[in-house]
């Protein structure tokens, strides 16, 4: 898959290059990255991207002409036709669903805004979507950029081992993920839960799946609204009912009475 990236700050992607899985990725050309950097397509001697906001106001705007020249010459070098994604604080939330979606593709354009955000009409005739990556404010699009380019690449084919990929699928399964433990088995006067030690798989399932639903409850109650569980998911919790380790009233505060 190839990006290419409008960005004053090229440089900053080295995060991704440089280090880990997604430096992996780019080393066997599973992703591509092309940066095109608005600055060498200004035209004044100053070679200016942004400009003051009409209205009035603090800070300024990108400006529409080396923008338009950026995306031209970026159309130009390859004609894989791709869509163009402007990261946003204006934009819908970043979500899993559509980062499998854009893993589909084979040439995504990804803006990086920067100062006030970018001339509205440049938005209007060359940005397919907006996309944000949550309810706070950073001082540009470049790290929601990588996230998304993040996110993108690992799902892309042979980038996570195949064991990886496979636990990955019992994972996004609309919970927030159980707690983690690994040796020593006590550390500082705490022990790791005696259900991981003893290796009874059932058991394990359901303590893993007990924690998630707790997890999520506590920290993101609005996940359990669209929750819909596996039929293993079921069978498992109607065994822990019956076991005890959770109570019917605990199921229906959870949202999910087991008939
Ligand atoms: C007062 C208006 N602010 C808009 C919310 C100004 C402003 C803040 C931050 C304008 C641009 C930015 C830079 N942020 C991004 O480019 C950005 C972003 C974000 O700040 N939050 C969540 N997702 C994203 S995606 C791009």
């Amino acid at each position: 898959m190839r990006f290419d990236v409008i960005t004053l700050f090229p440089e900053m992607f080295s995060a991704l290059t440089d280090y880990g899985v997604t430096r992996r990725a780019f080393e066997r050309q599973a992703a591509e990255a092309v940066f095109w950097n608005p600055r060498d397509f200004a035209t004044d001697n100053y070679r200016s991207v942004d400009d003051r906001p009409y209205g009035g106001g603090p800070g300024m705007v990108m400006m529409y002409p080396p923008l338009a020249a950026t995306v031209e010459a970026m159309r130009a070098a390859d004609k894989t036709p791709f869509p163009l994604i402007y990261l946003s604080p204006q934009g819908r939330p970043l979500t899993q669903k559509k980062v499998e979606q854009l893993a589909e593709l084979p040439r995504l354009g990804l803006l990086c805004g920067r100062y006030e955000g970018v001339d509205e009409r440049f938005i209007e005739r060359y940005v397919d979507e907006e996309i944000g990556v949550g309810d706070f404010v950073v001082s540009g699009g470049e790290l929601p950029a990588m996230m998304l380019m993040d996110a993108v690449i690992r799902l892309l084919p042979g980038v996570l081992g195949d064991a990886r990929s496979a636990e990955e699928d019992s994972f996004s399964d609309g919970l927030l993920d159980c707690p983690h433990y690994t040796r020593p088995p006590e550390v500082d006067g705490m022990a790791v839960p005696a259900v991981l030690q003893q290796g009874n798989h059932e058991q394990i399932a359901m303590w893993r799946l007990l924690r998630k639903l707790e997890r999520t409850a506590e920290r993101r109650p609005d996940l359990l609204d669209n929750l819909v569980l596996t039929s293993d998911q079921r069978a498992l919790l109607r065994r822990a009912l019956k076991l005890g380790h959770v109570s019917n009233e605990q199921l229906i505060e959870w949202g999910l009475p087991l008939d």
